[in-house]
Order: structure tokens, then C-alpha cells, then sequence
């Protein structure tokens, strides 16, 4: 391997020089020229962090080109999580997916999907390594991926993300690699690269703190499967947040007062557990009140991104260290990142999906997983991807890798969406991701429902009581008194009525 040693750091010319010349090096069309009608691609990245950029425009051009001359052409896509809007939005646009899996956020792709045009599989992201492996998903023609380095031997320095890297580039027929300039060639350090065997030979993983790291700093692949480099320098398109709402802000407080409680209650021991927060405006209002309570000591992520609020809690000193599956921030918190890598290589690190939602390390490190609900039932099943059970959003992504693990299991929701015609309190959901065995807690802005050890009626009288908003209560308060028998009270007849309501009227309220 050429030691990343012998080059000098940062500068956009030894990024070159590590590119050894036996590698093709192309142009983006050259990169998609190869790919085929009915292949299947797996591509880089986890969310926009470290996504590919330019060789999937190519191929959606590629695509209109052929469909104008009035030939098929479609791919099947594999992800890390979502991606850039260079590889779902262009790709779906050109009508050039035929089948998605595991997590998208698009709306093109999302609109195809609906429509039935796409075939998308909503996966947990630590599932999809294992189906991968045992051969359940089909083979990866080409693995698509950005490279800060790629060395002679087939060794590669990943960047902003790893995300399902690793399998996707072993189990690959063919490579192709953005080497993105962007990044800075002195990136190692900050990736944890392990991969896990299939059972029988499975073996444990040695992770006791969320800073433990167990693996390699570059990746490996077979240098002969490198079909070809595309040079580019292209930032990652990270979107920043925009400042809490009086709703997310309250739903923080609300987690933030539910955490205080538990750890004074004495069931985190001496210290305080890892969080696990998804994206979005909930999750940085939750950060915000953890960072302002002085109730709350340092504390550290074990999640699957990180976003600019973890950032900021890693500089004011309120997060000790971080780990994910990509850095999922926008471009000027990602330069500020960049411009001052040894202390953030302490701070943080980037490993595979299939370890950052490993069910045993989240177990074993006792971690506070929140994530976020389209709608809640009274009786504590958790809808995160359907609207009416009938039109996905997103995907499940990891919130059930760690809903169902997490030793503190948050779901937050505002409690109503679009002005207050929909009420995220429900009868029963219309579609179900996580369900009331799993689900603890409910949060709202009008407060917290604690579900565990508490049996059907108790849950929805707390759910009703703690986290409808009032001008649905009554609603929920006839449906539950409609059917006098059994443990349960669902009166099947009646379990959609607000759903029914909506799709007629446009709103749940009954008056
Ligand atoms: O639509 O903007 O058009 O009004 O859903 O809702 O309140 O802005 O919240 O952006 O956090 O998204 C569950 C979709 C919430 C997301 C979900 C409408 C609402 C709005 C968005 P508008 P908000 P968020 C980490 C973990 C599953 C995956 C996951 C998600 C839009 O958090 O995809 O957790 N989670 N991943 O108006 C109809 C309802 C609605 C509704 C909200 N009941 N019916 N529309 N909306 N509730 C990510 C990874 O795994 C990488």
C-alpha cells in the first residue's frame, strides 16, 4: 500500500497522486456507459453524507436517451440510507429505477413508488448486510462509491460516510469510484471499518463504549474489480436545520424533563446512556434543551448520522464523542469539521450500518433511541412510513433497529399534522412499523405517555390523557368506550373511522 504517510496532507494533488495509474480513469458517462439495462447498482453514502454525485446524472441522461429511442432502460438500486438528489431524484426522474430498497426520502422516487412504477422494499438498515451476504437480495453489478483515496492494493479512505460500503464493494461484480476532492486526503482515523461474518461463524463485537474502535481505517477491496475512477470535487449537499418551532421545542423539553427523571430515578447507574436521535427539527430542539439542562452531564451518540447539533455539542463540550454511520451536516459545519480534523478525530467516528444498528452493540450499550412517528394508536403501535396506510414518506430506516433494542425507547410526534386536520393519536394505525411491544414512550408537544408495564386500557387512557391534542380527545374517548368486551377494546367497524374522515373531509374531526 502507498503510505498516505509519504504524501502531503490536504492538499487536492496528493489525492491525485494516490490514485495509482493502473486504475481507468474516466469521465462520468465513460462510468455509466458500462452499466446495463436491469443491472443492479449499490451506492455509497449514507443520507447526503458521502453520496454519489456525478456518475448517476450520467446514467439518468443515459436513460432518457434510451427511452427516447424507445428501448427499456431501468436499474435496481441499493442504498446505505437516502442519497444525494444526484443518484434518487435524477435516477427516478428519468424513469431509470425499477427497484429500491432499504430507505429513501425523494419526492420524485417517492411519487414513482406510489405509483407503483418502483418497487420499494422498506428494510431495516441492519438487516440488509445479512440478506446481502446470504445471497437473499441477488447479486451487485457494480458498487458505486466516493473515495478520499484509493490506493494500489485495492485499500480505499471512505468520506463523510461508510453507511454499507464495505459489503456493497465485496460483494460488487465491478467498482466504480467518485475520488472526491472535496474531502481531504488526511481522513484516516476517522472511519471504524468491521465487517460481520454470516452465521455460523458470526462472532460477537467488541464495542463497550460509543468511542470504541474495533476496525480498520481504510477498506479493502480486490483491486482488480475497480472498473474505473471518476475525478470530481463536489461538496456533500447537507442541508442545515432551521430553527426549532414552538411545537419541536416543547417536544424537547418534554424528552429532555422524561430523561432527567429516569436517570434521578437511578436506572442509568452512574452515568447517562448514548443517545440515538433521527434527523430533523425534533431532534435538534431535544439536543438544545439536553445541551441547556444542567441536570444532564456530558453524554455521548451512538446513532446512525449526525447532525450539525451534535456538532455543536461536541464544541461547547456537552458530547463527549459520536458515532455513526455518516456526518450527515451541512457544508459549513462539514468545513468547520475539516478544518480542524485531529481534535475531531478524537470526537468522532464513522462505522458500517450494519454495526452503528446492530441490535447487540445498542443493547449493550443501553441506548436512549428517539426517534419519530407519522401517527401513534391508543394502544401504542407506531405507523412511521404510511400516510393512511396507503402512500409511503419515507422508509422505516434504522428507527426500528433501535426502537426495538433501545433500553429508553422514545417515539416523538407533534400531536396533530397539516394545521390540525390530522391527529397523530389514532384508533389504530393504519399501517404498522413498530409495535406496542416495543414501543415505551410516546411524547408529544402536550406531553409524555409512559407505556411500559402498563396493559391496553391503561395505554390509551395515558395516551388520550397525556398526548392527544385536546380537540381530539373526546373522539378518542368515544372510541374507547364502543366495545365493552375482550382485552383489548378495538371496535373493528370503527378502528378508521378518523382516517375515513380524513379522506373524505379532509380532516378527523367529526364536527
Ligand atoms: O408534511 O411538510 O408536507 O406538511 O409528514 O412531518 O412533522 O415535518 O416531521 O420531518 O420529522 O418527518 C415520520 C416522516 C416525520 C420521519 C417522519 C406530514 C407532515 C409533513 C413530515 P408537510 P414533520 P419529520 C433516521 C430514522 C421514519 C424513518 C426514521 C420519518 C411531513 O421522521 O421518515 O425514523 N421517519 N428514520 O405534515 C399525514 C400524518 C402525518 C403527516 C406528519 N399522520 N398523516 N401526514 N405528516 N404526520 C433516518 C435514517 O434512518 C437515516
Amino acid at each position: 500500500m502507498a503510505a498516505s504517510k509519504a504524501l502531503p496532507k490536504g492538499s487536492p494533488s496528493a489525492s491525485l497522486l494516490k490514485c495509482m495509474r493502473e486504475y481507468a480513469i474516466l469521465s462520468a458517462d465513460e462510468a455509466a456507459e458500462m452499466i446495463q439495462n436491469g443491472d443492479t447498482i449499490a451506492i455509497g453514502g449514507f443520507t447526503t453524507a458521502g453520496s454519489v454525485k456525478v456518475i448517476t446524472k450520467s446514467l439518468a441522461d443515459r436513460a432518457n436517451a434510451i427511452h427516447a429511442d424507445g428501448r427499456p432502460f431501468a436499474v435496481r438500486v441499493l442504498s446505505g440510507a437516502s442519497t444525494d438528489e444526484a443518484v434518487d431524484d435524477t435516477l427516478a426522474s428519468a424513469g431509470a429505477i425499477s427497484y429500491r430498497t432499504p430507505y429513501q426520502t425523494s419526492g420524485p422516487l417517492r411519487q414513482s413508488i406510489n405509483a407503483r412504477t418502483v418497487e420499494f422494499v422498506d428494510m431495516h438498515l441492519s438487516s440488509m448486510m445479512p440478506l446481502l451476504k446470504c445471497g437473499a437480495l441477488g447479486a451487485i453489478d457494480y458498487a458505486i462509491f466516493e473515495a478520499a483515496a484509493v490506493y494500489r492494493d485495492g485499500s480505499i479512505l471512505l468520506t463523510s460516510a461508510v453507511g454499507a460500503v464495505p459489503t456493497f464493494a465485496r460483494m460488487a461484480k465491478h467498482i466504480l469510484i467518485e475520488l472526491n476532492e472535496y474531502h481531504p486526503n488526511d481522513l484516516e482515523g476517522l472511519h471504524d471499518i468491521y465487517e460481520l461474518d454470516l452465521p455460523p461463524r458470526t462472532r460477537e463485537i467488541p464495542i463497550y463504549r460509543p468511542s470504541d474502535r474495533i476496525g480498520a481505517t481504510l477498506m479493502r477491496v480486490n483491486p482488480a474489480k475497480i472498473a474505473g475512477i471518476v475525478h470530481i470535487n463536489v461538496p456533500d449537499h447537507g442541508t442545515a436545520m432551521t430553527p426549532a418551532d414552538e411545537t419541536s421545542r416543547k417536544i424537547g423539553e418534554n424528552i429532555a424533563q422524561l430523561l432527567i427523571d429516569e436517570m434521578r430515578s437511578g436506572r442509568m447507574g452512574e452515568s447517562f446512556f448514548p443517545i440515538q436521535a433521527g434527523v430533523g427539527n425534533v431532534s435538534n430542539a431535544l439536543l438544545a434543551a439536553l445541551y441547556s439542562s444542567p441536570s444532564i452531564p456530558q453524554f455521548s451518540m451512538y446513532s446512525e448520522i449526525v447532525q450539525d447539533t451534535v456538532i455543536d455539542g461536541i464544541d461547547t463540550d456537552r458530547i463527549r464523542f459520536a458515532s455513526s454511520a455518516g456526518l450527515s451536516v451541512s457544508p459549513p459545519v462539514l468545513r468547520r469539521i475539516y478544518s480542524n480534523l485531529p481534535h475531531y478525530l478524537k470526537k468522532l467516528t464513522l462505522r458500517p450500518q450494519e454495526i452503528s444498528n446492530h441490535p447487540e452493540v445498542i443493547r449493550r450499550l443501553g441506548v436512549i433511541g428517539i426517534n419519530t412517528a407519522l401517527e401513534v394508536d391508543i394502544w401504542g403501535n407506531v405507523n412511521s412510513t404510511h400516510v393512511c396506510g396507503t402512500h409511503l414518506m419515507n422508509g422505516i430506516g434504522g428507527s426500528g433497529d433501535f426502537t426495538r433494542n433501545s433500553c429508553i425507547s422514545i417515539f416523538a410526534t407533534p400531536s396533530t399534522a397539516k394545521g390540525g386536520s390530522i391527529s397523530a393519536i389514532v384508533p389504530h394505525c393504519s399501517h404498522i412499523d413498530h409495535t406496542e411491544h416495543d414501543t415505551q414512550f410516546i411524547v408529544t408537544e402536550f406531553g409524555v405517555a409512559d407505556l411500559r408495564g402498563k396493559g391496553p386500557m391503561q395505554r390509551a387512557r395515558t395516551l388520550i390523557d397525556h398526548c392527544a391534542h385536546p380537540d381530539y380527545r373526546s373522539q378518542l374517548d368515544e372510541y374507547l368506550h364502543m366495545q365493552e368486551t375482550g382485552r383489548i377494546a378495538v371496535k373493528i367497524q370503527k378502528a378508521f373511522t378518523f382516517h375515513e374522515k380524513y379522506i373524505a373531509t379532509k380532516s378527523m374531526k367529526y364536527t
